[in-house]
């Protein structure tokens, strides 16, 4: 990567940890405070309907991703109760599949129907597309996926055989100190279909790997639903932390070294 292209990019993440510092990192599920939104595209459907969809970055990366869609009618409404869904796809060489979806539900608040993908491999390995439908009319966006800097996405096969997604919710900052952690586990049950797993039990211990060091205080995530898992993590410093984590279920050990990294 040349010298200028570097400079840009740690302007633009300067800037961007300076700018979001006023907002509360402390829960992103129930956190309220609107995250400036970014249009990836728009379309017109079979239904006449205008189908506009966001992103909270313009660069789209692996992990979870949230998406937000507006439905504007011909007489220029927002349509608010409709059945809105999102199917992503990759299409690769010699297969397809598509990833882990939480199906938008309209959010008054925000005026917008807000729901989530879990990407859990980049444009490098084939080419993604997500269709919205609306009542079952669908338009199809194609996406531009990079590889996240960190691995805040991992799969893992499981001693039960099945292969589950591990996947962190990623705050608009982390900070020194205590920090919510959630992470959710998707189950592949076939190549098109990856529903949440509720039934794990987690534990978790952080590490900081340049420094061989750990951290005190720390709460396991436990499951809250719709394969979320909600904790607590103490980064004591700044720095590159691997969560390592040792998945269960009803007793049984499942996967003993799963882990996702944060570098803040
Ligand atoms: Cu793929």
């Amino acid at each position: 990567m040349n010298k200028i292209l570097m400079g840009v990019l740690m302007s633009a993440l300067v800037f961007a940890s300076c700018k979001k510092e006023e907002v509360t990192p402390d829960d992103p599920t129930t956190s309220s405070t609107p995250v400036p939104l970014v249009e990836v595209s728009s379309m017109t459907n079979a239904s006449n309907q205008t189908v506009t969809l966001y992103s909270e970055s313009s660069d789209l990366t692996t992990g979870y991703t949230n998406f937000y869609v507006t439905v504007i009618d011909s007489l220029g409404n927002s349509v608010e109760s409709a059945n809105v869904e999102y199917a992503p796809l990759m299409t690769m060489t010699s297969m397809s599949h598509a990833c882990p979806i939480e199906q938008p539900t309209f959010d008054a608040a925000l005026g917008k129907y807000k729901g989530a993908l879990v990407f859990i491999m980049s444009s490098m390995g084939g080419d993604w597309t997500l269709d919205v439908s609306v009542d079952g009319v669908a338009v199809q966006f194609p996406l531009v996926v990079a590889e996240s800097d960190t691995r805040v996405v991992g799969n893992y096969t499981g001693t039960d055989g099945m292969t589950y997604f591990v996947s962190v919710l990623r705050p608009t900052n982390w900070v020194v100190g205590m920090n919510d952690w959630e992470v959710l586990i998707h189950k592949r049950a076939s190549m098109m279909s990856f529903p949440a797993d509720n039934d794990f039990t987690i534990e978790m211990v952080p590490e900081m790997v340049s420094m061989g060091h750990g951290s005190p205080n720390n709460i396991s995530p436990v499951s809250i639903g719709n394969g979320h898992y909600n904790g607590d993590v103490n980064f004591t410093m700044t720095g590159d932390w691997r969560m390592h984590m040792t998945l269960s279920k009803v007793g049984t050990e499942i996967h003993s070294d799963a882990y996702l990294d944060i570098v803040f």
